[in-house]
């Protein structure tokens, strides 16, 4: 009920609304209103009250939980169902205990902090309370598991999507999993699946995006190396403010939405031509750690199973799957 009420504070943000007319739409008391009212300050909403015109909800973007991901978000698959933490372990670990019942396609798993929060191979990625995007989305794709990677390269489109239609800023693909600003990752994909030969069983696509941290808020090893969109604005324009991960999840759902569409209709060439636009690894000097061993060459393209078209040294061309990159 608190929620029926903020929804409707929400309608009105910046502007009045009596309790009379909130208790008439509810059909519930005005105490009981006020009530609501407390339990949403609580919890962090800025409601300003006045005894003759009644509440009203000043903007805040630091307020990050279900309902907010939810408002007004125009999807109709992905983010059906979004279920919100304060604190995981994992979502990616959480999503596929979940996959192991009865889950509906597109929901979304999110946590405003990640105690074990995983990147590739075992290793860890940071996700400190209240300054990321740290979510993952369950799906059942109907692709042949060989075709796994176009959802990551989807995803990486998607990010990139949201962020320049918000802030227009120049975020860049990294093959295979990595969204970088200024040069500096702000965000990675963990993609997992269970499959059989021929079906992927289900799929959880996790997603990290630094949104409000400072350099601080990063472990040591990672200042040098990792960005935030609120990092990029102090360094960049010195102007210091908070970001609404909110929005950003949103745009970033309504976006994956789009691009997994074309995942239906198997209109892969859309997604691939549209990662390589904002590719900085294709055409590029790169050194690949191929799990033991680094390899000089050139990133040449990628093909349409996402894999990194590598030209060696010696002339020689492959594809290469995954594994980390270096820009020269
Ligand atoms: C990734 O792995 O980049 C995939 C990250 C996926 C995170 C999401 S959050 C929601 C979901 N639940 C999870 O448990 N995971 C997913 P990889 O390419 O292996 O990169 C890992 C490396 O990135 C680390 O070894 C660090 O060097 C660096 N790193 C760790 N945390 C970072 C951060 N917050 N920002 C930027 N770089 C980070």
């Amino acid at each position: 009920m608190k929620y029926d009420v903020l929804k409707i504070l929400k309608d009105n943000e910046d502007n009045f609304i009596s309790g009379t007319k909130i208790s008439k739409m509810l059909n519930v008391s005005r105490t009981q209103i006020w009530k609501y009212i407390l339990e949403l300050k609580n919890i962090g909403y800025i409601i300003e009250s006045s005894s003759n015109k009644g509440y009203k909800l000043i903007k805040n973007e630091d307020m990050y939980n279900d309902f907010e991901i939810k408002y007004k978000m125009s999807t109709n698959l992905i983010g059906n169902e979004v279920m919100f933490f304060e604190t995981l372990d994992s979502t990616n670990t959480y999503a596929k205990i979940l996959a192991q019942k009865e889950f509906e396609n597109g929901t979304v798993i999110v946590a405003d902090q990640q105690n074990m929060g995983r990147g590739r191979l075992g290793r860890t990625w940071s996700s400190v309370k209240g300054k990321g995007i740290w979510m993952s989305i369950l799906l059942k794709p109907d692709i042949i598991p060989s075709k796994i990677q176009i959802i990551t390269l989807a995803a990486a489109v998607s990010i990139v999507r949201a962020i320049k239609e918000l802030y227009n800023l120049e975020v860049k693909i990294k093959w295979p999993n990595d969204i970088l600003l200024d040069g500096k990752k702000l965000s990675g994909i963990l993609t997992e699946m269970s499959c059989s030969i021929e079906e992927i069983n289900y799929l959880v696509l996790g997603i990290g995006i630094n949104i409000n941290h400072i350099s601080d808020d990063f472990p040591f090893e990672l200042r040098d190396i990792a960005t935030s969109i609120r990092k990029y604005y102090y360094e960049k324009f010195n102007i210091d403010k908070i970001f609404s991960r909110s929005d950003i999840i949103k745009k970033v759902l309504i976006s994956f939405e789009e691009i997994y569409k074309l995942i239906t209709e198997k209109e892969f060439d859309v997604i691939i031509n549209e990662w390589r636009v904002n590719s900085c690894t294709l055409g590029k000097k790169i050194e690949v750690n191929d799990f033991s061993k680094k390899i000089s060459g050139i990133a040449l393209d990628i093909d349409d199973e996402g894999r990194l078209i590598f030209k060696k040294e010696n002339g020689e061309i492959i594809n290469i799957l995954s594994g980390e990159v270096s820009l020269n």
